[in-house]
């Protein structure tokens, strides 16, 4: 047993400049810290990010009061405590706030408080911290979920859909994804450039040019791969963040033109794009409430992943619900969608359980923090989406994988995508 000496918080910035917390857990010789993420297209029911509203200081953004929560209450409820004990931890945090979402102390204190602690336990056990989590033989690297186009919430051009992305599927190795996704990247560069169109970047590292339509953004992508010399649809995958909650009102959807389509109308229209452009991987296709269309959805198309994120928040009574109705067969995971480690771990294990694909999630808004790298690996999570190969805050994920996959050596293998 080694016992917490006490937990202090500080205001850093995120990548969108905001304020966001840093927690410092402490032993007697030793400590570590943790940055929680942000995001901006969030779920209802993701737990409740605190900040401070009424003081204009930051225009309302700062976290002076999630941290003065760090610092006083959660620093002398945990005073004592095991650093091994991570699910008493959480338990201990998750009773002192005592609200369904997290409301009184805030996800933000307690995560950055919850990550800082399973770091500072793996280091005091001298394990890489990918080691520290449930699977602990057989590591395998997840396939990375490129997002190489900006739109929606995360750029300003117009793009309904908010991310697409490239899956580079049949690569060998962590190290040779990266390859692949790089020589794409690039050369949509130069289309870009050759069209006269921005190269300049959004939220989370893809190109944001001033297009608005959703199929230029697909021929682009299409057009990147075959220049690389890959095959769309076998060596590279197009998926897609349709992030649908932003695109919905009274029972209608605007994904594919400012005009709002009913449900039948969009499925039609997705079907179209999906075959027409090989698309492997759709997430948030329709709003969080909306469960008959996700059902829907799920049944007509079988080979597709489909992947729930602010339609299961990281919940598990969300996630069970989402199985009864067979409403997806993929899961994104994001650590403040929830609040602690514990509980991400829980609906980690349910989703494997139950045969989801699970894809570790960067926010939009995010840090140099790497924790959701060995995430993905120590718990066999088949792919990660950390943005793209631009700026130091989602670069910085993919370094830490090829940190992973070298020391792992010979042992290292790609996980499955099924
Ligand atoms: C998403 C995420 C991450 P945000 O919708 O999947 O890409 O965006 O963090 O803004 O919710
Ligand atoms: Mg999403």
């Amino acid at each position: 047993m080694t016992k917490i000496l006490k937990v202090k918080a500080r205001q850093v910035f995120d990548s969108r400049g905001n304020p966001t917390i840093e927690a410092e857990v402490y032993t007697k010789n030793n400590s570590a810290t943790a940055i929680c993420p942000s995001g901006a297209s969030t779920g209802t029911y993701e737990a409740f990010e605190k900040r401070d509203k009424n003081n204009n200081k930051f225009l309302g953004k700062s976290v002076y009061s999630a941290i003065k929560i760090i610092n006083v209450n959660i620093s002398k409820r945990l005073r004592g405590q095991d650093i091994h004990n991570q699910e008493k931890i959480d338990a201990l945090m998750i009773n002192l706030d005592g609200s369904r979402q997290k409301k009184k102390l805030g996800a933000n204190s307690i995560l950055a408080v919850s990550m800082a602690v399973k770091k500072l336990s793996a280091k005091i056990n001298g394990l890489p911290l990918y080691k520290a989590f449930y699977i602990k033989k057989n590591f395998k690297l997840p396939f990375p979920l490129m997002n190489i186009i900006n739109g929606g919430a995360h750029a300003n051009n117009g793009l309904r859909i908010q991310e697409f992305m490239i899956r580079p599927d049949r690569a060998k190795s962590f190290s040779e994804a990266m390859r692949i996704c790089y020589l794409v990247i690039k050369n949509l560069s130069i289309l870009l450039k050759k069209k006269r169109l921005s190269t300049s970047v959004g939220d989370e590292g893809g190109f944001a040019p001033m297009i608005s339509n959703n199929f230029q953004a697909l021929d682009l992508i299409v057009s990147a791969i075959k220049k690389s010399g890959f095959i769309n649809g076998r060596d590279v995958s197009i998926c897609l963040d349709v992030a649908a909650n932003e695109l919905y009102k009274n029972s209608k959807y605007s994904i594919f033109s400012k005009n709002y389509f009913s449900v039948e109308k969009s499925i039609k229209e997705y079907l179209r794009m999906i075959k027409k452009y090989k698309i492997k991987s759709i997430e948030d296709p329709f709003a969080e409430n909306d469960w008959i269309s996700w059902t829907k959805f799920t049944k007509l198309t079988n080979s597709l992943q489909i992947v729930g994120d602010d339609l299961y928040v990281t919940n598990l009574e969300r996630l069970k619900k989402g199985f009864l109705f067979l409403s997806s067969n993929a899961i994104l995971i994001k650590l403040n969608q929830i609040g602690t480690v514990s509980e991400t771990l829980e609906v980690i294990k349910f989703a494997q359980n139950i045969g989801y694909n699970t894809i570790i999630s960067h926010r939009s808004g995010d840090s140099e923090d790497t924790f959701i790298s060995d995430l993905a690996v120590g718990t066999n999570s088949n792919q990660i989406k950390t943005g793209s190969l631009s700026r130091s805050e989602r670069v910085a994920k993919y370094n830490q994988l090829i940190r992973i996959e070298e020391e792992l050596g010979k042992k290292a293998r790609m996980n499955k995508i099924h």
